[in-house]
């Protein structure tokens, strides 16, 4: 009896991994997997945080997806983004993301959503960052590979984000 249960949990298993880690498969041109988990894309140039919303909405992709500034919630894909964009494009940097405390201070929100999603504290948040109060108003991937408040004004890089 035991001997048929081993393979019949080993299959359970197989079945239920993807699911349970949200892998996806494919990501829609010019969106790549980064982390086996999320659909991103970097165009080129600087952009205020406006400006960075706006380019990332006019990226069209097939349907069901819809092109947003990232929406990063997994430790897996911040720092498998973070790898590519300094070992594979080379381009280290202060990239715009989808998240702002525009509306009420302290609370981080994605623009998509509107819903206080953002993770807070380590390991996404560098350490003392928020640290702009009503000056710094929008999120940022830093120069460090983890995420800051900056002033929306400022012309930084972009990652967009196709999600379903
Ligand atoms: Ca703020």
């Amino acid at each position: 009896m035991k001997t048929d249960v081993v393979p019949l949990v080993a299959a359970l298993v197989g079945a239920l991994l993807p699911l349970a880690t949200a892998q996806i498969a494919y990501c829609p041109a010019p969106y790549i997997l980064i982390g086996g988990e999320a659909c991103l894309y970097i165009p080129g140039g600087t952009y205020t945080w406006d400006g960075a919303r706006d380019l990332c909405h006019t990226i069209t992709v097939a349907s069901p997806y819809s092109s947003h500034l990232a929406e990063i919630e997994s430790c897996n894909v911040l720092s498998s983004l973070w790898n590519y964009i300094k070992y594979k494009l080379e381009r280290p940097g202060n990239y715009w993301i989808g998240g702002s405390d525009s509306g009420s201070e302290g609370t981080w929100y994605w623009e998509r959503t509107t819903q206080p999603d953002v993770p807070k504290g380590a390991p996404f948040w560098f350490t003392e960052e928020p640290d702009g109060d009503d000056l710094e108003n929008h999120l940022v991937v830093a120069t460090n590979g983890f995420f800051a408040d900056g002033q929306g004004d400022q012309l930084y890089g972009v990652i967009c984000q196709a999600i379903i």
